[in-house]
């Protein structure tokens, strides 16, 4: 088969019925949080795990961090390619954790109650990570400050933002937007939007 140049640029790098964009369009549910004072902010490890653990701002900041280039893609048909971050492997994190065998999937957990689910093996995929800078300048409040989730693999809104929590569960349950109508898994190559029924 013999595409024009044109229209095979990127075609490998955008899903189906995506549209790509230059800047970086803002999407939540609910407000931006402002944080005063990060004494106050943790990320809590807990569910299916021996021990749990709560990291704090400082010990959290203090972790190794990587470079991790990618493309993301959003369910509303936006993607952006060439990402460049600079964030915590989740490797790092699962040093410190004995998961139980029963866990299965993991519920992120956003300020404000917030949640998004996927698989474990999702979870731990070397490309997925605890995002804290995006084009060398720390995460702004509306993009996750001060540290979001990105699992570029997967459609933009279980990337979330303003994490928290990362519970690790025994079976799949729906967060905030799968409750809603959005897809358990959302795999963006084969258009898994929504799934009403
Ligand atoms: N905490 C939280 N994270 C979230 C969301 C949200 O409503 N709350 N929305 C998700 C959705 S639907 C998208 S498309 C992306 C948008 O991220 P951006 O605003 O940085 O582009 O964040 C995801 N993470
Ligand atoms: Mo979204």
């Amino acid at each position: 088969m013999l595409f024009g140049e044109k229209s095979q640029v990127h075609n490998d790098r955008v899903p189906p019925g995506q549209t790509l964009t230059q800047g970086w369009p803002v999407l939540h549910y609910g407000s931006v949080p402002h944080y005063k004072d990060m004494s106050q902010w943790d990320l809590k490890i807990f569910g299916e795990v021996e021990q749990d653990i709560a990291l704090s701002f400082d010990e959290f900041m203090a972790l190794p961090r990587k470079e991790f280039r990618n493309d993301i893609h959003c369910v509303t048909t936006w993607s952006k390619l060439d990402n460049v971050w600079e964030g915590v492997a989740v490797s790092e994190i699962m040093s410190n954790v004995r998961l139980r065998p029963e866990a299965t999937h993991v519920m992120l957990h956003a300020e404000q109650g917030w949640t998004t689910n996927l698989p474990l093996q999702d979870f731990l995929m070397d490309t997925s990570f605890f995002g804290i800078k995006h084009g060398g300048e720390p995460l702004s409040p509306d993009h996750g400050y001060p540290v979001r989730m990105v699992v570029p693999h997967l459609y933009f809104w279980k990337s979330a933002k303003w994490l928290r929590g990362i519970e690790f569960m025994s079976k799949d349950k729906p967060g905030f937007w799968e409750r809603n109508g959005y897809h358990m898994y959302g795999d963006p190559w084969l258009e898994q939007r929504y799934d009403f029924d």
